[in-house]
């Protein structure tokens, strides 16, 4: 038998073996993403693995998928299901780019501890939007829905392997291994050929609509290992030659603690594609759709902490047009150092970040009572911290990504309404629930509280 984690783990180092077969430059940022790696855990010791073992780190990927219609998304929630992976969270996109990115998103990954500890493949999961009528009028939303209900991305034994797999928590060997093998072929770039016309028209809305409608499947657009010193392998990526974005999306380097999310990523290439031309006849073409993304992960914020980053990233935004020529980087630390707490400590105390909280075990056994209250806790040494790790996404670096690679800016009429897309409907589509991320961190906060309140034999924390 094939327990649930281990088909994860298995489906993650398989499809990086794909893709690290057909995109070689993915390849590289693996091999340096390891070399930096072991370079951070020998000068920094056991603090690099504050948050995540190296284990957990080496193996730790996620990857990038769309779809185009409602029931293609069900789909991906069974093949996920089956991996112990539920959907966290909904991203907007459609307004958080200048460019044209008509689509609504989740991210599935396990949502447990344990689960996180063994494998954390998660999979930022987008949904193209045919009915918000800034991006397609009437015509070419028909057009494009009456073409996705005409594909099949994912083979029915397939699913019927997925549907099992998520009701018994494991697989017979054989039944496991053929469940791999079709899901990571659904995840491959496809050679049937592409429709010319029809990838053009669409693309003229949006490179994001032709990638996800232009074709009849679908396929990994990058993968992203988690590095420790992302800075460090920026400029190492560089010095190999690798051209990267200009920037590191997400909150910029700086004294104090590391939180939420940092990534950047190198551009999508040409890959020759067959292309069917008007006249029927087939040609060797070329397509820019798969790139490589990395990133470094830090604490996890709480509501009030994010509405502090959001705030923060405004003011930036503000600076920067007053004074156009200032390096983004440069404003953003002076706007963290003067408005973000530069330890765990007061991060913890304002509220503005999870900790889980464990009792420290010398001061359980000299013989006094502790004190009442989680500070008093901390401050006296009985009780220490640990931080949370961001496991999920941020709407603008997921913007910026897709934006670095589009190859053209598409159209968005904002003259029109759009059309409303939210957490409810995205459940709907899913036929399940969508979590809260906030609901998840502050109920492994909690969790902890529990346990030392009842280790230390107190009342409630
Ligand atoms: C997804 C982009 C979002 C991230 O890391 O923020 C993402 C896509 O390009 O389909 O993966
Ligand atoms: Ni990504």
């Amino acid at each position: 038998m094939i327990s649930q984690w281990r088909l994860r783990a298995a489906f993650a180092a398989r499809l990086s073996d794909m893709y690290g077969r057909e995109v070689p430059a993915y390849t590289t940022l693996v091999d340096v993403s390891r070399e930096v790696n072991a370079d951070v855990l020998r000068e920094r010791g056991a603090d690099a693995e504050r948050l995540g073992s190296l284990g957990r780190v080496t193996a730790e990927r996620h990857g990038a998928i769309r779809v185009g219609t409602p029931a293609e998304l069900g789909q991906v929630a069974r093949i996920f299901g089956a991996l112990g992976m539920r959907p966290v969270g909904f991203y907007d996109l459609r307004e958080a780019a200048a460019s044209a990115v008509p689509v609504v998103s989740t991210a599935f990954r396990p949502v447990d501890e344990e689960e996180l500890a063994r494998n954390p493949f998660r999979v930022f999961t987008s949904l193209l939007t045919p009915a918000d009528p800034r991006f397609f009028d009437d015509g070419l939303r028909t057009r494009l829905e009456a073409f996705l209900a005409g594909r099949e991305l994912f083979p029915p034994e397939l699913l019927a392997l997925a549907d099992r797999a998520e009701t018994e928590r494991e697989l017979p060997d054989e039944e496991g291994e053929r469940f791999l093998r079709l899901a990571v072929a659904a995840f491959e770039l496809s050679r049937e050929p592409v429709d010319r016309a029809w990838y053009r028209t669409l693309e003229k809305v949006s490179a994001v609509a032709a990638d996800i409608g232009g074709v009849r499947s679908t396929h990994l657009n990058h993968l992203t290992p988690r590095v420790l010193d992302i800075d460090g392998l920026y400029a190492r990526m560089t010095g190999r030659g690798i051209e990267m974005i200009d920037t590191i999306q997400g909150p910029p380097r700086w004294e104090g603690p590391d939180v939420l999310l940092r990534q950047t990523s190198f551009r999508a290439l040409d890959e020759s594609r067959p292309m069917r031309e008007p006249d029927g006849t087939v040609a060797e073409g070329a397509l820019r759709v798969r790139f490589g993304e990395v990133e470094a992960r830090g604490i996890a914020l709480t509501p009030e902490g994010r509405e502090l980053y959001d705030g923060m990233l405004g003011l930036v935004d503000a600076r920067l047009a007053a004074e156009p020529g200032a390096a983004r980087a440069e404003v953003a630390r002076s706007v963290w150092a003067a408005h973000l707490p530069a330890t765990e400590r007061e991060l913890d105390a304002r509220g503005l970040a999870y900790f889980t909280y464990r009792v420290s075990p010398a001061r359980a056994r000299d013989g006094s009572r502790p004190p009442a209250g989680l500070d008093a806790l901390l401050d006296e040494g009985w009780v220490r911290a640990e931080p949370v790790v961001y496991e999920d996404f941020l709407p603008r670096s997921a913007a910026g990504i897709f934006q670095s690679n589009l190859s053209g800016e598409g159209s968005r009429d904002d003259a029109r309404e759009g059309a409303a897309y939210d957490t409810d409907w995205l459940a709907g589509a899913l036929g399940r629930e969508v979590l809260d991320p906030y609901a998840l961190y502050a109920a492994q906060r909690r969790r902890s509280l529990a346990r030392v309140a009842e280790e230390l034999d107190l009342p409630e924390i």
